[in-house]
Order: structure tokens, then C-alpha cells, then sequence
């Protein structure tokens, strides 16, 4: 991190100065302790280096009219929220103008607001009122695919010459064994499932669509859908937005006929006998995901980005980008070796794909320090625990977990994601198949199978409070069942409750105001099987220590293994079924943590 080599320097050149006085009065001083260093040079860092980004699902976050939809007038009215929880920055889902296949996924007009969601003037509303709470707005920038119902796909379809190659169109194969079929020009399977190629009748031609039928997937090896892209983008930025989450990157580009004798290459098969060839790992796809020429396009990203920085000055705008590749693929949308910059970060979804419910302290710290290790030099970390495509949080590992995972997400080193809910804890609700919505539910799966794909229990309504629909909205109905612990869980009671999930997650927050966690060092290894601690220091800055069980039962560990940690040392902040409460002093070092318990310790600086 840059900012652990500026006080690096600083250290540096109190360590000359000391050097000299130290020459001087060092007969007098012979016998004492050496004076302590002083602070370290504490250089300010940019804004999204070390923010908290909250991710809004708008279809679920409040309803202001009543039809049982999340919209932007109920975002506005909430703004306050964000300020309250100690938040820095908002990240909504796709707000623009969709056939809603896929909730906003499947874009139909780049350039305006669903009507559902609101109006023009409306989004310009809360980009106002965010920006006078001191909140960055980032809007969800979806590259890969537009909706078949879009003016770009239709024109395509009637092969108007601009937007004739807007798209991947291809001729179908013949069948070798029946004249009188066709057959799509390779085996490349949907991510909802099926083909992913459909056949249109209009231009005898079958279109790509790596996820819904309805979301044709660009082409980008045209340039005009690359310039298409910055026009997008900087319509956008010109109405003041901060910046962009950009949509499914790894599916960006997929193979070039050109390389392969004209036609598109079958992907090789998985050999996995539980898939059938409709299924999503029938295959592998090398020709369709983490291609090396998609990197390029994102690094031209950044450069529009930064150039458009340059011109137009104030805060910096970002592009942080998202895509569940290895840990090799996703590093490159840091940068390459040959210097080129690509996104600010790369969302890192470890938490949710790589630890859950089973994992021990030494797959947390292994993870964790994944992540760290192989970041490019000079990168800013990230950590998300959840977002509208997987389960909650609290489901996914444990409920007695949350201020643990939450303490985690806020003492690490870099940004700190959060998706709406967790800062009270919501889990995933319960959606029947009746009322499922879900594409990906309903495409892949059946009434046994669909809550294997089903990403509706992660976007029931947000829980503000014990009223009708947890006071989400006033509708008779709303577009997805509030699940059914909402009075138990919401947000009026955790502010009302003495210790809760949401004062956690405040004090949390807080607590990032503290330059030791901006920028201080880090230190995360595992006390035992189940115990981990986290060590955050900075030269005579206070230290801060979280020790968090993720077992399921009681472990007791030795805090005299736990380096920069002088006991006694008082606690901070407690997970709320712990036995021990903020301003409680630990002073023996053999500590047993109940499970699931997280501890942050406040101690003396190093
Ligand atoms: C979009 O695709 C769906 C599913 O194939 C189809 O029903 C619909 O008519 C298409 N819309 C347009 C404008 O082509
Ligand atoms: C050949 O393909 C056509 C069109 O898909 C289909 O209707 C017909 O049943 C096929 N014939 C055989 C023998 O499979
Ligand atoms: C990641 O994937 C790429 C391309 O699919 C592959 O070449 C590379 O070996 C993989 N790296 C790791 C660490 O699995
Ligand atoms: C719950 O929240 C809604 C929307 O903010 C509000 O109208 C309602 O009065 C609240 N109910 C209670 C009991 O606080
Ligand atoms: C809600 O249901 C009640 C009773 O069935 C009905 O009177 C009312 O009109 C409904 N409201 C809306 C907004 O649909
Ligand atoms: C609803 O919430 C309010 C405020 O949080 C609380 O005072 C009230 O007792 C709750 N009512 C029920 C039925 O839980
Ligand atoms: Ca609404
Ligand atoms: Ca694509």
C-alpha cells in the first residue's frame, strides 16, 4: 500500500535525526530508555482507498409509492441511513430502463431511469442529496450485454449498418446426420442455462447471450461498441456520478473465429457426468470466460477514467470491477506486468466463494492473506461478504458470526464492502417456488431444484422496522416476500436495543476513523484452530486487535502469542451474544471466546 511506504520514509529520516542527537546526549542518556520516535508522517489518502461501499439492491431498498417496489424517492428518503451506519459510499444495482428479465440486468436504454425506480429528475435528486451528506453515488455500468428489447439490438436485428455488428451474430452449423436441421455455431453453454446462442429468424442468424435469452452479449471487437461504451460512461460522470461497478467482466469477450478457421471453437467438455450439454459445467469454458483480450478493453477503461479525471478535476471518479475468476485472472484487472492500469480494485469475493460455515481460523488467515499476497504492489484491498447474487451473509456461515465477519470487513487493511442488510444481520428469506422471480431459478431449476440457483432469498426487502412489510413498503404485495424474521430483525429495533448488530456495525465504522486502521500495518495469523487474531498498529497510535472464534464451540487461547498486544487492554467493541461488553478490561491472557465470539481490543500503541 502507498501509504504504508510514505511512513516508511518518514521513519526513515527520523531514524537520521535521531541518529545525530542521539550522538550528542548520548553520554548524558546513556542509562535511559531511548526517547520514544515521533508520529509517523500520516499522508491523506484518496477517498476510495479506504472508504466503506454499500451496496444497494434498489428493488428492495424502500418503496415510496406503494407498488411494492423499491424505487429512488425511497432511496432519497433513506440517505440519512447511510450517514447514521457510517457509511462513505453507495453502489446501486442497474437503475435504467429494462424489460426487468434479469432486475436491471437486461438494459434497454443506457441513457435514461426505469420508470419503476423514477425519473431523471429524481436520480439527480439523490445524486444532490448524497453529495450534501459527503456520500459518493457509483451507478452498476453493465458492459456485456444489452436487452433484446433495446433500439441497439433491434437495429441489429434489421442490419442497419451501424449496429449491424453491434452484437455476436453468427451462421448456424449444418447437422451432419438431417439435411433439414441447423445447429448453433458451438456447444458454449448459457450461465442461466441452455445454448448460448438463439436463433433469429429476421436475420437467419443465431445471436450470443452468455446469460438470459433476452441479454445479447456485444461485440466487442467492434470498435464502435467500445466507443458506445465511453459515451455511456460519460453521460453518467457528467450528471456527477462517482463512478461505476462494472458487470460480469469475465464474459466480456469470447473466442475470435478469425483464430480458428473461421468458425467459433467448441469449448472442451468437463467430462463432470452430473451435467447434461445444457447445463452450466457440461463444459469448460476457455472460449468464453477470463479471455486475455478483455483485460485491454477494461485498461482502456482507466484510461478514459483517469483522463476524464484530469479534465473535469474534483474527487476522483472510480471503476472498481466485478468477475468470479481465479485468483491469476483476477489480479490482471489490477494491471499487468508490462504497466498497464485497469480497474481501481477488483471486487474480491473470497469471503463468499472460497469460506463459509465450515472453514477453521487457518482457512479465514490463508484466504485472507491470498488476497494480500497476490495483489500487484501498490494495490488497494478489498473484502465483500455478500451481494444479490449470493445467500446473506449470516446464512452462508453462522448468525452468532456477523460482528465477527463485520469486524473483519472493517479492520482490514483497504475498502470495506457491504451489502444492504448486513449491518443488521439479515438473512436470506424464504421465497416459494410460486413466488420465485428469479431467471436463474426459473431457467435452471424446478420446484425440487430451483433453491439450489435461486438468488431471491438474498434480495427480500430491507427490514427498516416491525410494521407491515417491515416498512418497506405500504403495498398489499410486495415484488418479493419480506421475510419472515423481520420483527425480530430490523433496523428501528437494533437502534433501540442497547447492544445490537447495527450499534456493532456503527462502532466498526467508527473505529476506521482512527489512522491506525487507515494506515497502520496488519497482522492476521491463527491462534489455534478456531481462533485467528487480527493485529492493526501505527507508531504511538493506539493498536487494535480482533480475536474472533469461527468455530461452533468455546476456545480458549493464549493472548501472549498475539505480538504489539499489552495487556491488559480493554475492550472496544463485543459481538452482541458475547459475555463481555465495550469498556470491559481483559487482563488475563488466557482468554476462552464462546463460539462464534469476536473481540476488538484497544492497547497501548507499539
Ligand atoms: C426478446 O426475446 C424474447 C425471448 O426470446 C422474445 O419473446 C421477445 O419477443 C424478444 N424481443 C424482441 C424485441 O426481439
Ligand atoms: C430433422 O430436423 C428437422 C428440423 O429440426 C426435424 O423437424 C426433423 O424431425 C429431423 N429429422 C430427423 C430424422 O431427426
Ligand atoms: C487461472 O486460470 C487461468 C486461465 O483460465 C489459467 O491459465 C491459470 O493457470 C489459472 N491459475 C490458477 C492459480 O489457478
Ligand atoms: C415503519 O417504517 C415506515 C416507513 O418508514 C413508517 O411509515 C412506519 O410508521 C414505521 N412504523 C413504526 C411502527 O415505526
Ligand atoms: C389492499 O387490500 C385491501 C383489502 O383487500 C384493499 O381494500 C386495498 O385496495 C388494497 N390496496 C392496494 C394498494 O392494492
Ligand atoms: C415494534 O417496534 C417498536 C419500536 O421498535 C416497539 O416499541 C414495539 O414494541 C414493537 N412492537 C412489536 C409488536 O414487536
Ligand atoms: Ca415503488
Ligand atoms: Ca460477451
Amino acid at each position: 500500500m502507498k501509504a504504508l511506504k510514505v511512513v516508511g520514509i518518514a521513519v526513515g529520516s527520523v531514524a537520521i535525526l535521531g541518529l545525530v542527537a542521539g550522538f550528542i546526549t548520548w553520554a548524558v542518556l546513556a542509562n535511559r530508555a531511548p526517547e520514544p520516535l515521533p508520529p509517523p508522517e500520516i499522508i491523506a489518502l484518496d477517498w476510495w482507498k479506504t472508504c466503506v461501499l454499500y451496496q444497494i439492491y434498489p428493488r428492495s431498498f424502500k418503496d415510496s409509492d406503494g407498488d411494492g417496489i423499491g424505487d429512488l424517492k425511497g432511496i432519497i428518503s433513506e440517505l440519512e441511513h447511510f450517514v447514521d451506519a457510517g457509511v462513505d459510499a453507495i453502489w446501486m444495482s442497474p437503475i435504467f430502463t429494462s424489460p426487468m428479465v434479469d432486475f436491471g440486468y437486461d438494459i434497454s436504454d443506457f441513457f435514461d431511469i426505469h420508470y419503476e425506480y423514477g425519473t431523471m429528475e429524481d436520480f439527480e435528486e439523490l445524486l444532490e442529496k448524497a453529495h450534501s451528506l459527503g456520500l459518493k453515488v457509483l451507478l452498476d455500468f453493465v458492459p456485456n450485454h444489452a436487452s433484446n428489447e433495446s433500439e441497439y439490438y433491434i437495429k441489429s436485428e434489421a442490419r442497419d449498418p451501424f449496429y449491424e455488428d453491434f452484437f455476436v451474430w453468427a451462421d448456424a452449423l449444418p447437422d451432419p446426420n438431417n439435411a433439414s436441421n441447423r445447429l448453433p455455431p458451438s456447444n458454449w453453454v448459457s450461465q442461466f442455462g441452455g445454448s448460448a446462442w438463439e436463433w433469429n429468424e429476421a436475420r437467419q442468424q443465431y445471436y450470443l447471450h452468455q446469460f438470459a435469452i433476452q441479454q445479447v452479449d456485444f461485440n466487442f471487437r467492434n470498435p464502435a461498441v467500445q466507443e458506445k461504451m465511453f459515451e455511456i460512461m460519460r453521460f453518467w460522470l457528467d450528471k456527477g456520478a462517482d463512478g461505476f461497478r462494472l458487470d460480469a467482466l469475465p464474459y466480456l469477450i469470447e473466442a475470435n473465429p478469425a483464430d480458428h478457421e473461421g468458425r467459433y471453437p467448441d469449448d472442451p467438455l468437463s467430462g463432470l457426468i452430473q451435467f447434461e450439454p445444457h447445463q452450466l459445467g457440461y463444459t469448460i469454458p476457455i472460449y468464453t470466460k477470463d479471455l486475455i483480450e478483455l483485460y485491454d478493453i477494461v485498461y482502456e477503461w482507466r484510461e478514459f477514467i483517469d483522463q476524464y479525471n484530469e479534465e473535469h478535476g474534483g474527487d476522483t471518479r472510480v471503476i472498481f470491477s466485478e468477475g468470479y475468476a481465479n485468483v491469476t485472472m483476477t489480479m490482471l484487472y489490477y494491471g499487468n506486468e508490462d504497466g498497464a492500469i485497469g480497474a481501481h480494485f477488483p471486487f474480491n469475493f473470497d469471503f463468499i466463494t472460497d469460506l463459509n460455515s465450515e472453514s477453521n481460523a487457518r482457512d479465514f488467515v490463508y484466504i485472507i492473506l491470498r488476497w494480500l499476497t497476490y495483489m500487484p504492489y501498490g494495490g488497494i484491498p478489498n473484502w465483500v461478504f455478500g451481494n444479490h447474487d449470493n445467500n446473506r451473509m449470516p446464512t452462508r456461515f453462522r448468525k452468532d458470526m456477523v460482528d465477527g465477519l463485520n469486524a473483519i470487513n472493517m479492520l482490514l487493511p483497504g475498502v470495506a464492502v457491504t451489502y444492504q442488510g448486513e449491518e443488521i444481520g439479515m438473512r436470506d428469506g424464504y421465497v416459494s417456488w410460486e413466488d420465485t422471480v428469479d431467471i436463474e431459478a426459473c431457467n435452471r431449476g424446478d420446484p425440487d431444484t430451483y433453491h439450489l440457483y435461486s438468488r431471491d432469498p438474498a434480495r427480500t426487502p430491507y427490514h427498516w422496522n416491525n410494521s407491515t412489510n417491515a416498512g418497506f413498503s405500504t403495498a398489499n404485495r410486495t415484488w418479493l416476500p419480506v421475510a419472515e424474521d423481520y420483527p425480530e430483525l430490523n433496523l428501528a429495533k437494533q437502534k433501540e436495543d442497547r447492544i445490537s448488530h447495527f450499534k456493532n456495525y456503527q462502532a466498526l465504522t467508527a473505529l476506521r476513523k482512527e489512522k491506525t486502521l487507515s494506515h497502520g500495518e496488519y497482522d492476521i495469523r491463527p491462534l489455534s484452530d478456531w481462533t485467528f487474531y487480527l493485529v492493526r498498529s501505527l507508531r504511538t497510535y493506539d493498536t487494535f486487535v480482533l480475536l474472533f472464534n469461527v468455530g461452533d464451540r468455546e476456545n480458549t487461547v493464549d493472548l501472549n502469542r498475539v505480538p504489539h498486544l499489552t495487556l491488559p487492554a480493554t475492550i472496544y467493541v463485543a459481538s452482541i451474544h458475547s459475555t463481555r461488553e465495550g469498556g470491559h478490561v481483559i487482563s488475563n491472557s488466557q482468554l476462552t471466546l464462546s463460539a462464534g465470539e469476536a473481540l476488538v481490543l484497544r492497547a497501548v500503541p507499539i
